[in-house]
């Protein structure tokens, strides 16, 4: 039987399912529903990973990484290193629906958003910049970039090869990517009449190199929606998650016949085979309304927490 509307999403995050459900209950699109709940994220700063004063940069700067994608139309709107604006998710909207482009990064990102009205605001807060001074202090030498930011009283680097980073088996980043700095909104809808949506927002991994960008804004890396096939998003080391469009691969293997879980499970082997320790999960729905998770265990990271709001509950509720 085909179960409509659904909403699943990463994580414990349920104001986010609350609020996407919302929307469809009042007969809104998936599209809309995708935006209004990973917005609500972005506004609660779900878990202190999505949306302002989380993950400080090297800078101490928090930028955001947000996609959404129509799968009826199989258009796509992305952002990356989006400066100063809160509601990443609705400016990646704003490039798919106002431009001929699906993906706007960095400074430039922001003028766009502030072209279309978005506030420009400081991302930083008190917690973020506690976190920020915190590492500054145990981990960088004292004007190590002065020549490339001039005003930087300390930061970071030089940056040496990670262990096995030519065998592919690590990345730089990897030692500050765990369970508490990794919890991503990526959320799939599939609206009464069947139509899919998908969608990300985060602010990428504590301590990021300036200018990193991650998985979560990447079409078929973060999330991908097809609405002749299925829906899948991805959370965790994005680092890695995006060498292997986990969320493409995931929506093809339901293509071709795989239950949702079995499609989640085959999209984290394949980078479990490549990729030792490697932290990360997938939600997937197909077009019946079906749907499972996966994740790839590592210390820190036991169990994957994901949310689904689906005709019979009352409340959204977390599954495991
Ligand atoms: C990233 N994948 O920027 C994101 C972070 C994440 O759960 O998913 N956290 O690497």
């Amino acid at each position: 039987p085909t179960v409509r509307p659904l909403v699943i999403n990463t994580w414990s995050f349920t104001s986010a399912a609350e609020a996407a459900w919302k929307v469809l209950e009042l007969g809104g699109s998936a599209l809309d529903a995708v935006e209004k709940g990973c917005t609500q994220c972005e506004i609660d700063q779900c878990d202190g990973s999505v949306g302002y004063g989380g993950s400080p940069d090297e800078n101490g700067e928090t930028t955001l990484d947000a996609m959404i994608m129509n799968g009826n139309t199989m258009e796509a709107g992305a952002v990356a290193n989006l400066r100063r604006i809160k509601n990443a998710i609705g400016v990646a909207r704003a490039v798919m629906e106002h431009t001929k482009h699906t993906f706007l990064v960095g400074e430039s990102a922001s003028l766009f958003a502030e072209s279309m009205g978005f506030t420009s605001e400081d991302l930083t807060t008190s917690k973020s910049l506690s976190i920020y001074s915190k590492w500054l202090d145990q981990n960088c030498q004292p004007n190590f970039r002065k020549n490339v930011i001039p005003d930087a009283s300390k930061s970071c680097g030089p940056y040496k090869p990670a262990k096995g980073l030519q065998a592919g088996k690590q990345t730089v980043l990897q030692k500050d990517i765990d369970v508490r700095n990794h919890d991503t909104i990526g959320m799939l809808v599939i609206d009464k009449k069947g139509n899919i949506a998908s969608g990300t927002s985060t602010n990428g991994a504590t301590h990021k190199i300036p200018g990193r960008v991650g998985d979560s804004p990447i079409i078929g890396a973060g999330a991908y929606a097809d609405s002749t096939a299925g829906a899948a998003a991805a959370t965790g080391d994005g680092d890695i998650m995006m060498r292997f469009l986990p969320s493409y691969q995931a929506v093809e293997y339901m293509r071709s016949g795989a239950d949702p879980k079995a499609a989640c499970q085959k999209a984290i082997v394949r980078m479990q085979k490549h990729v030792e320790g490697f932290m990360g999960a997938v939600i997937c729905t197909n077009t019946t309304g079906s749907y499972g998770a996966a994740c790839s265990k590592a210390p820190g990271f036991t169990q994957f927490h994901f949310t689904v709001f689906k005709p019979g509950f009352s409340r959204p509720q977390t599954e495991v």
